[in-house]
């Protein structure tokens, strides 16, 4: 990770603050402190009030909230449907002809989506789910790339009922089969591929060898992208099951045209989203309807203060992560807005590109990970200055800490130093943002998060979950919000263990974060096993359990390095068994095994070689020491080491490891 502890006095103490201009306060939504003191007189009340302001609802609520810790309900008794919300409200009241999504693909072509558009399609595509018997309650799961089929395939399970699991492009086969096979998914919904790089990342390979043990599935919709280049000169074959397999195209011309959305209650699951945590084994992270729409629509107007009617709002991730779930599905829908939708590389055909499509576009919100900023800063500034960026309005950043040079580079180079930056916290498992500031309203600090939004109570704590008012802590969160998780999928327990046991009566988040003499949060990144690289969550117990299962690997511990790009890159320290010779080409197919059982991102950048691995008496394994020796830092205290020696082996063999470039 970037630093974010020792460097931020320093760098704040030059930088100061940055208020936002009086352009921005002008018509801001929320300009004062009214807002957080209303919400915290009454914090239900003020969600009740937004969930009546922002959404429409079929039946009103009877209750507000019911809490019996861990376990919340919101909005009991009231019934809406997501995809009414986020499309027909639209078209109904005359906003067909809006473009909800200005579509552009890789290799250069385009596509507009109106609203009215959306609707016709989600109409037709919840049809074609209703030919293969979804309903209800059922589960389908859904693997493709980045085109508008995509939202339009969620749009329609929420419109019939059904529950998707979307599982992100870049995983593997066997990360898909195991996802549906959790879920006991119905339907598959797909593409032939996708582009990524200036290549078709094949996908129906990877589905057809993950479908040969997934018995739940009965049909597959396959979206046509890469089986014709967009020249039309490329064909590809794209093996069908008879039976199983359909077209996109096809299925959508034999139904009808018209399917009325469905009531669904406020606490019907709306969506699992797979997240790695601490085990090998991903948490299916349930959210629901109501209270997940309710949030995800105020953030996402009050924190990007949109305009609907002008701006043009673009999140650069990925829908596969809940980021894409969150902000380029449903808050961007639910409030009428016009968003970019991009499918490949920011470096594609040339690293120019997203500023090319800001101009393009006109772009006023841009919405993105920190380990963007710094690879286009290591670009260098030439690439954004030879665009028109004055459309820029407001920048987020999500993901990661966001260090303090990477901050004021976006606020200065991107952003023309006219633009807000917000920071925005949140998690998979709080479904929206928790911690950002409010531009017009929030003074911010470079690489600070701020202040949680109106209505959310975090505190930092300290071991014994006392909240500490200045200084480092756990962050942790002591009452319900609309959006939280409602647990894990089929295993409560795992919930309630998981995030509701290290702190009496708290949520705890996995983070360490810092409060300032002023009261701002400093996020300070996980405490627990997960690492972060590239704003990508990824378990270090999943990755060694990766290596484990190849036939080679006797024992493997992964930590996270700090990375200056992607935060953190993430490094395996590997004892082979001794018919196996620790080399380069070996050191390649282990990553190359993970990248089949995890996906290409979850695969180490850097694989040592060892003999032993470094332990306590007790057998664990000293992760703080690999990650010295993999950062190259020098050892503190190894006395408890069963074997000193050990560290100093790793350490020159580090020197000698295959590296990627
Ligand atoms: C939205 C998302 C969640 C983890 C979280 C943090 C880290 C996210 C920030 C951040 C510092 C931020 N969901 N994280 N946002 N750290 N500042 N603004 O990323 O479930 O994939 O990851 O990401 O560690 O716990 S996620």
């Amino acid at each position: 990770m970037a630093d974010t502890t020792g460097g931020i006095e320093a760098f704040y103490l030059e930088n100061r603050s940055f208020s936002p201009p009086d352009s921005v306060k002008s018509d801001a939504w929320i300009t004062g402190s009214e807002e957080y003191e209303q919400a915290e007189r009454d914090w239900q009340g003020y969600w009740a009030r937004q969930a009546g302001d922002l959404l429409d609802w079929s039946k009103e609520w009877e209750t507000i909230l019911e809490w019996d810790r861990p376990f919340a309900k919101w909005f009991v008794g009231g019934e809406l449907n997501v995809s009414f919300n986020c499309v027909d409200r639209h078209v109904a009241s005359g906003l067909g002809g809006r473009v909800a999504y200005h579509w552009v693909g890789e290799p250069g072509d385009t596509r507009t989506i109106t609203y009215a558009d959306l609707l016709a399609d989600v109409e037709r595509f919840a049809n074609v789910l209703k030919g293969y018997g979804v309903g209800k309650g059922d589960r389908v799961a859904i693997y493709m790339p980045m085109i508008p089929e995509l939202p339009v395939a969620m749009l329609a399970c929420t419109r019939i009922g059904a529950v998707h699991s979307v599982v992100f492009g870049g995983f593997s086969s066997d990360a898909l089969r195991d996802r549906i096979n959790d879920a006991e998914a119905k339907v598959l919904v797909t593409a032939d591929g996708g582009y990524r790089k200036g290549k078709a990342n094949l996908l129906k390979p990877a589905v057809d060898l993950a479908l040969a043990a997934c018995p739940s599935i009965t049909d597959v919709v396959v979206a046509r992208r890469v089986g014709h280049a967009p020249s039309g000169s490329e064909e590809r074959t794209v093996d069908m099951t008879d039976g199983r397999d359909h077209w996109w195209d096809s299925a959508m011309e034999s139904v009808e045209a018209s399917c009325p959305p469905e009531a669904m209650g406020s606490e019907d699951l709306l969506y699992l989203l797979y997240t790695s945590g601490t085990t090998a084994k991903p948490k299916g992270i349930m959210h629901t309807t109501g209270g997940y729409l309710t949030q995800v629509a105020f953030t996402h107007k009050y924190v990007f203060d949109l305009h609907a009617e002008r701006d043009v709002y673009w999140c650069a991730a990925d829908i596969g992560w809940v980021t894409g779930h969150s902000y380029i599905v449903y808050g961007p829908l639910a409030n009428g807005a016009t968003s970019v939708l991009y499918e490949g590389a920011p470096d594609h055909p040339d690293k120019d590109r997203w500023w090319q499509i800001v101009e393009d576009y006109k772009v006023s919100i841009l919405y993105c990970a920190p380990t963007a900023i710094r690879a286009c800063m290591k670009w260098g500034t030439s690439y954004p200055e030879s665009h028109d960026l004055s459309s820029l309005r407001i920048l987020g950043s999500v993901g990661e800490p966001i260090n303090p040079e990477a901050w004021i580079w976006y606020q200065t180079t991107i952003g023309g130093g006219r633009c807000p930056v917000v920071d925005t916290w949140w998690q998979t498992e709080t479904g929206a943002i928790m911690i950002s500031p409010l531009p017009g309203a929030t003074t911010t600090k470079p690489g600070s998060a701020t202040f949680p939004l109106p209505g959310i109570s975090a505190q930092v704590v300290d071991e014994s979950g006392s909240p500490v008012s200045v200084g480092g802590g756990y962050l942790t969160i002591d009452r319900p919000w609309p959006s939280m998780l409602r647990g894990i999928y089929k295993d409560p327990e795992r919930y309630q263990e998981t995030y509701w046991s290290r702190f009496e009566g708290r949520y705890f988040a996995g983070d360490g974060a810092k409060l300032d003499d002023d009261g701002y949060f400093w996020l300070l990144g996980r405490v627990d096993d997960v690492m972060n690289v590239s704003g990508h969550r990824v378990s270090t117990t999943e990755v060694e359990s990766a290596l484990v299962d190849h036939q080679s690997v006797a024992e493997a511990a992964v930590v996270g390095a700090s990375d200056p790009v992607t935060g953190q890159a993430i490094v395996a320290f590997v004892t082979l068994k001794s018919a196996f010779t620790p080399d380069q080409d070996h050191g390649e197919a282990l990553r190359s095994f993970v990248a089949d059982r995890i996906g290409k991102f979850g695969r180490p950048k850097t694989i040592i070689f060892t003999d032993d691995l470094p332990k306590t008496r007790s057998g664990k394994i000293m992760r703080r020491l690999l990650r010295d020796v993999a950062e190259g830092r020098d050892l503190g205290d190894t006395t408890t080491l069963a074997d000193p020696g050990v560290v100093e082996e790793i350490r020159a063999r580090a020197s000698v490891s295959p590296t990627e470039e």
